[in-house]
Parts: C-alpha cells; sequence; structure tokens
C-alpha cells in the first residue's frame, strides 16, 4: 500500500488505491462531457437557423445530436459524478472506508449501461431525446444500458448503507456527521425517486422494444418517467449542495450557520418526491385538481433551495467579513475569487438564483401553459442543472482532481477566465432562448430546417448560438485545465478534502436528532406519493397497450 492521502487524528486513513473509482467515475463523466458539450453547439445553432448537424461526422439527425446531448450530459456524466463524489464525501463524513467491491461493482455497471446507450445512439437505434417518451420507439439496447446506469446508483447507495451500519454501530447515540448525511440523504431521495423510470422501463418499454408486448401505454409511461424525472433534478443537484454547504464555507474562510437547517433542507428533498406532474400539465388524461395539487407541492420544494440560497449566502458573507470586506455588499468583493474552485461555485450560484426564478414560471400552472414546449424551458434548464451543476462540477474539480492526482492546478488564472466565460456564454444563451419561449420559439424542434423561422426568433436565436459558443469556448478550455493538469501539473501534497467541519455541534436532544432518522423521512414520502399517485394509477391502470408506436430505423 501507498502512503496514505487522507490520514487523521481519529486515525482514518484514505489510499490512492481508495481513490481509483472516484478518479475513473469522475474522468468517465468527463470524456462524456465532452461529447455532449460538441453536440451542444449543434442545437444553439439550430435556434439561429443554421444546420451545423449536417458537417458533424457519424451524426445523422438534428434528433440524434438532441439524444446524445441530452443522455450524455444530463444522464451519465451526472451520475458517474454522483456515483464518484459522493462515495468519497460518505467515507470522509463516516470516516470510514465503503466496501470497495460494491463500488467497483457501481462503476462497472455505470460503464457497461453507458456503452451500451451509446451504441444504440450513435448506430441511429435510439433518437428518442433523453426523456425517450412512448411511443417513440428505441432499440432495447438503449433502455438495457440506462437501466444498468440507473442500477449503479442503487448499488452505490447500498454501499452507502452498510458503511452507515457499521458507523452506527460503532458510534451508538451519535449524530451522523453532516458530510456523510448530505451525501446519504442525496441517494435516499434518489432510491424513492428512481422507482418510477425503473418500473417504466422493465415493465414497459423494454417488454415493447424485445417485440414481448404488443405496444405500450404513452400516459403511464410519460407518467412513470416524470415520477423520477422530476426529483432527478435534485439528484443532479444535491451532490452540488454537499459541496455548497459542506466545502464552499471551509473554502471561503466562512462558517456554515445551521448543521439543523442544512439536515431539514435535505430531509425536505427526500419528503417531496411526488412533484413529476408539473412537467404534464397540458397531458390529457391528469385531472385538473391534480395538476393544481402539485402546481402548490412544487412551490412547496422551491423552499429548500431557497433556504439554501439564504445558508450558503451567509456563509460566504463570513468568510467575506472576516477577510476585511465592509458595508452591505463590500463582503461579496473579499470572496476569495482567485480560488478557482470557490470562483466557479460561486458564480453557479449566481445563475442559480436566475435558474430558480425560471423554475417558479414554469410551476406555476397558468404560466406553464404559455412556455411549455418553447425554448424557455432549455432556457430554464441551462442556467440549472447546465451551469448551477455543470459549473459547479467545474468548480469541484478544480480542487478534486489535483487531491487525486497530488498535483497543482494547472494556470489559475485560465481556470478562472473559463468559469466567467462560461457564466457569460450562459447568461446570452439562456438570454435567447428565454426570449424566443416567450415570442413562441419551440424547443425540440429543427427549426434551421423548418419554412416557419418567425422574425421574432431571429435575435433570441442569434444569441442563443453566440452564448452557445462562448460556453463551447470555456468547456474547450476547462478540459485543457484538466488535461495539463494530470499530465504537467506540479506535484503537490494535498493532504485532504476541504470539508467544513460542524460548526455549532450538531444537537444531542430535542426533534433535531429525529432528522437523522433517515426511515421516517422515507416512510412520509412513500404516504404522500400514495396520495398523489395512488388515485391516478387507480383510475388508469391495467395498462393500455395500444398504441405500437414509431419503431427505430
Ligand atoms: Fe426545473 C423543467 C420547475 C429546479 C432542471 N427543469 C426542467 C427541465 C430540466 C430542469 C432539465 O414546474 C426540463 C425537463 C424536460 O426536458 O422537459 N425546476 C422547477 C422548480 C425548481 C427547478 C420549481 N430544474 C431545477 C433544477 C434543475 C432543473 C435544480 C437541474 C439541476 N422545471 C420546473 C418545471 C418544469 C421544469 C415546472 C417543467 C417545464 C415544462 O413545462 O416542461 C426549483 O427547485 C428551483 C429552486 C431554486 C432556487 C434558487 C436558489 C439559489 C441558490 C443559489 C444562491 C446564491 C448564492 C450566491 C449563495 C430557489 C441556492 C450569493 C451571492 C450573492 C451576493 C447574490
Ligand atoms: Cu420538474
Amino acid at each position: 500500500m501507498s502512503t496514505p492521502i487522507v490520514s487523521d487524528a481519529a486515525g482514518f486513513k484514505l489510499e490512492r488505491t481508495d481513490l481509483n473509482a472516484v478518479r475513473a467515475n469522475l474522468y468517465f463523466g468527463f470524456a462524456v462531457l465532452a461529447v455532449g458539450v460538441l453536440l451542444g453547439l449543434d442545437q444553439a445553432y439550430n435556434y439561429a437557423g443554421v444546420d451545423l448537424v449536417r458537417h458533424y461526422p457519424v451524426i445523422n439527425s438534428y434528433y440524434q445530436g438532441l439524444t446524445i446531448h441530452g443522455v450524455f450530459n444530463a444522464l451519465v456524466l451526472t451520475t458517474a459524478f454522483a456515483n464518484g463524489f459522493i462515495v468519497l464525501t460518505t467515507a470522509r463524513g463516516l470516516g470510514r472506508r465503503l466496501p470497495g467491491a460494491l463500488v467497483h461493482a457501481a462503476l462497472w455497471t455505470m460503464l457497461a449501461g453507458a456503452v451500451l446507450a451509446a451504441w444504440a445512439m450513435f448506430t441511429g437505434r435510439a433518437t428518442v431525446l433523453y426523456t425517450f417518451y412512448p411511443p417513440l420507439q428505441a432499440h432495447w439496447s438503449f433502455y438495457l444500458g440506462l437501466a444498468l446506469v440507473v442500477i449503479s446508483t442503487w448499488i452505490t447507495s447500498a454501499a452507502q448503507l452498510v458503511a452507515l451500519r457499521g458507523w452506527r454501530r460503532d458510534n451508538p447515540g451519535r449524530r451522523v456527521p453532516l458530510l456523510a448525511f448530505m451525501s446519504i440523504a442525496t441517494y435516499v431521495m434518489w432510491d424513492i425517486a428512481s422507482v418510477g423510470i425503473a418500473i417504466e422501463v422493465v415493465a414497459l418499454l423494454l417488454p415493447w422494444s424485445l417485440g414481448i408486448v404488443p405496444g405500450t401505454d404513452p400516459l403511464l409511461g410519460r407518467t412513470l418517467f416524470w415520477f423520477t424525472g422530476h426529483p432527478i433534478v435534485y439528484f443532479w443537484l444535491l451532490p452540488i449542495y454537499v459541496s455548497w454547504y459542506g466545502m464552499i464555507p471551509r473554502q471561503s474562510g466562512g462558517t456554515l450557520f445551521s448543521d439543523s437547517l442544512t439536515r431539514l433542507a435535505f430531509v425536505l428533498f427526500i419528503l417531496l418526491v411526488p412533484v413529476g406532474f408539473h412537467h404534464q400539465f397540458v397531458d390529457p388524461g391528469v385531472s385538473q385538481g391534480l395538476k393544481y395539487a402539485v402546481a402548490a407541492l412544487t412551490f412547496a420544494i422551491f423552499f429548500p433551495s431557497l433556504m439554501t440560497a439564504f445558508a450558503v449566502m451567509y456563509a460566504l458573507e463570513i468568510g467575506g467579513r472576516r477577510r476585511g470586506g465592509k458595508g452591505l455588499v463590500g463582503w461579496f468583493f473579499r470572496i476569495p475569487w482567485s480560488d478557482p474552485s470557490v470562483c466557479a461555485q460561486v458564480l453557479a450560484m449566481l445563475a442559480f438564483l436566475l435558474g430558480g426564478i425560471s423554475g417558479l414560471v414554469n410551476a406555476s400552472y397558468t404560466l406553464n401553459l404559455e412556455v411549455h414546449n418553447t425554448a424557455f424551458v432549455p432556457g430554464h434548464f441551462h442556467l440549472t442543472i447546465g451551469t448551477a451543476v455543470a459549473l459547479s462540477y467545474i468548480g469541484i474539480a478544480y480542487w478534486l482532481v489535483p487531491f487525486l492526482e497530488q498535483r497543482a492546478l494547472w494556470s489559475r488564472r485560465l481556470a478562472i477566465f473559463q468559469s466567467f466565460l462560461y457564466l457569460a456564454g450562459v447568461l446570452i444563451l439562456s438570454r435567447g432562448l428565454i426570449a424566443g419561449g416567450l415570442a413562441g420559439m419551440p424547443r425540440r424542434t429543427a427549426i434551421a430546417q423548418a419554412s416557419y423561422h418567425m422574425a421574432a426568433w431571429r435575435l433570441p436565436g442569434l444569441m442563443t448560438a453566440a452564448g452557445g459558443t462562448l460556453m463551447v469556448a470555456s468547456m474547450a478550455l476547462f478540459f485543457l485545465v484538466l488535461v495539463m493538469t494530470i499530465v504537467a501539473g506540479q506535484p503537490a501534497a494535498i493532504a485532504d478534502i476541504p470539508f467544513t467541519e460542524t460548526v455549532s455541534a450538531p444537537a444531542t436532544a430535542g426533534w433535531q436528532i429525529n432528522l437523522d432518522r433517515f426511515h421516517y423521512w422515507v416512510i412520509a414520502a412513500v404516504v404522500l406519493i400514495a396520495i398523489v399517485y395512488g388515485p391516478f394509477l387507480f383510475a388508469h391502470l391495467p395498462p393500455d397497450l395500444a398504441a405500437t408506436g414509431l419503431t427505430y430505423p
């Protein structure tokens, strides 16, 4: 065994070999992102009326490119990153290794699934976009591949729970350390949320694509998809919250002011899983009452993020004031902007303020009718997944890659420039998409090839293309910094990950201790799910397998 990288007073050691799976997940995720980003360029140019995809090798259609863009960036990158990063934060938080066999099994399952889905997409057997709505049909290998990607998350969750059980045995009566609590809560939420997509794939789509059943049920398929499809955005977001709550206060010299508030935010995400119907506000077959109820629940799920905004902002303010920042806003300029990791993540937060507000527009039942299926929606999600999450991945990579490689980051200045360039790009792109969407510019449509391009879409389309170009350029710089750090970074001994110790010790009595009892929250979530989904399923089942669908070429 090599010398430990992390070795703390409590006797916890992490060796290089422990980090191999983390590294493999991270680098595979970023490799996939590189492909996804290149395909994003075509999406942006499409809105400007320029059909770039004709010049791409291998890719034959706008929809094939969009499918790969969405699946790679939103499903594969995010899973690989979460599986890698959260294994690390769980182990560090508990001061305990996770079972290596499970961690490696998760890695190989994810890789196998990603390769299978990629094969289907690149050979034109899956052009059904990342939401794969039936009755569009893909080759069975696509569905199986995605199922394996989901299974990899369950294996990761099992690894966490095994470690948690061991930790509880050795630490009776103690509160779960905050970093581990947040990491485990993320996967507990996802374990519940992923059941919908699992049932859709296993019970409906796989048998249908294999020809075992004659048809499928589009409404049930979409409902099961969105059962998972809303909370999946929190499976993307919560690893970032682990960093914003658990690391950024430390990295920026600040303090996290409340242990209980942090745990409560994560518990609310576990509780409020069943809001997926807000993606189905225009679907026939879902009652108006249900749509209104889910709109209200969606406003509720806004709150844990609102709490996060204030808590993280306060942590940054404390740091900024300690560094000499004065007055109402002086602290903001004393955030350590010269630290590429902090800089990227604070910029990601700023974008999320706008992304969150656009989410409220989507969530309002009546406003949604105006923006649904328009470019407004990609405007919203490039600020959320596309920046709050993606730019935070980059910020995390700016300390994590040096830690994994034991090398200093190559060109910190370029890394900082890269983050600002990305923010500038996404603000222009999203402004274009949002304005275009409000003028009726449709999403998921090859409008570069259409005859009905409207004058009102011209400027928004150009902004989208210009912003997208800056984003791709910025990503190229990120990959340059990443590769150069790995191959040419100065050797450096980086002893630990920058996690925030709990500031005020967690309460040892009172209601707060119940926050750690995951099973309470799981039961409550299941009850809420039964209330929201029960009546719909009762009225709708058994599935109506009449739709035979459009088969792949
Ligand atoms: Fe969303 C559609 C509603 C959050 C992603 N969303 C999408 C789609 C994606 C997506 C991918 O209700 C498209 C799906 C598709 O393909 O059809 N979304 C919401 C709401 C929230 C929300 C209410 N979305 C996200 C997140 C995503 C994401 C997070 C990815 C990671 N979304 C919707 C709805 C639709 C939808 C409808 C369907 C639209 C349709 O018709 O199709 C909320 O969770 C947002 C809460 C966020 C906040 C912001 C908190 C800000 C923070 C940063 C603080 C800043 C600091 C800086 C500390 C309340 C935490 C401080 C410094 C200073 C000085 C200021
Ligand atoms: Cu949603």
